[in-house]
C-alpha cells in the first residue's frame, strides 16, 4: 500500500536547517496533515528548485513552506512558479542574528507574496499551513479550534501560577 499523498511540502535550502524546520514538520505531524520534507537549494540546485515549484501544484501538495537562512531566496522563487500559498520561515544563522534572512523573504515584490514568520517561526508556519488547509476541511477546522481552546487554558494556567 503506498503512502497517503503529501498535503504539505517542506522545504529548506540545507540539511542545515532541519533543526529549525523540523518545527514546521512536528506542527503539521499533530494535526495528522500528511508532509513531505526535502533539501531544495534555490542556489546550489535551481533547476531542481524551480522544477519542485512548478510541479508541486500537480503532484498534489497544496502548501509550501520553506526555510533558508542568510540570502534566503528559496520561498520567494518558489512563489515565483507556483499558484500554491508559499510560507517563508527566515532561518537564523550565526551572523545579524536573523534578519538577513526575515528582509530576504519578506521584501517580495508586488504580486509575489510570501506569508514570511518570524525567525526561527518554523512552529507557526506549520500552524498557519494547517489553517490554510482547514478554511476548506471542517474535520481540520474542528482540530484546530480544540487546539486553540487548549492555548487558552494553558495560558489561563500559567495566570492562576501568578495569582497562587
Ligand atoms: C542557505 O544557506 C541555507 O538555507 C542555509 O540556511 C545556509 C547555509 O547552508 P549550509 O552551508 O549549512 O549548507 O542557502
Amino acid at each position: 500500500m503506498s503512502a497517503p499523498a503529501a498535503r504539505v511540502g517542506i522545504v529548506m535550502g540545507s540539511d542545515s536547517d532541519w533543526p529549525v524546520m523540523k518545527a514546521a514538520a512536528e506542527a503539521v505531524a499533530e494535526f495528522g496533515v500528511t508532509f513531505e520534507a526535502d533539501v531544495v537549494s534555490a542556489h546550489r540546485m535551481p533547476v531542481e528548485m524551480i522544477d519542485y515549484g512548478r510541479q508541486a501544484a500537480s503532484r498534489g501538495l497544496q502548501v509550501i513552506i520553506a526555510g533558508a537562512g542568510g540570502a534566503a531566496h528559496l520561498p520567494g522563487m518558489l512563489a515565483s512558479v507556483t499558484p500554491l500559498p508559499v510560507i517563508g520561515v527566515p532561518v537564523p544563522l550565526k551572523h545579524l542574528d536573523g534578519l538577513d534572512s526575515l528582509l530576504s523573504i519578506v521584501q517580495m515584490p508586488a504580486g509575489v507574496p510570501v506569508a514570511t514568520v518570524a525567525v526561527g517561526g518554523a512552529r507557526n508556519a506549520g500552524l498557519l499551513a494547517v489553517r490554510v488547509l482547514a478554511a476548506s476541511d471542517a474535520g481540520l477546522r474542528a482540530r484546530m479550534e480544540e487546539f486553540q481552546v487548549r492555548l487558552k487554558e494553558q495560558a489561563y494556567a500559567k495566570g492562576e501560577r501568578l495569582r497562587a
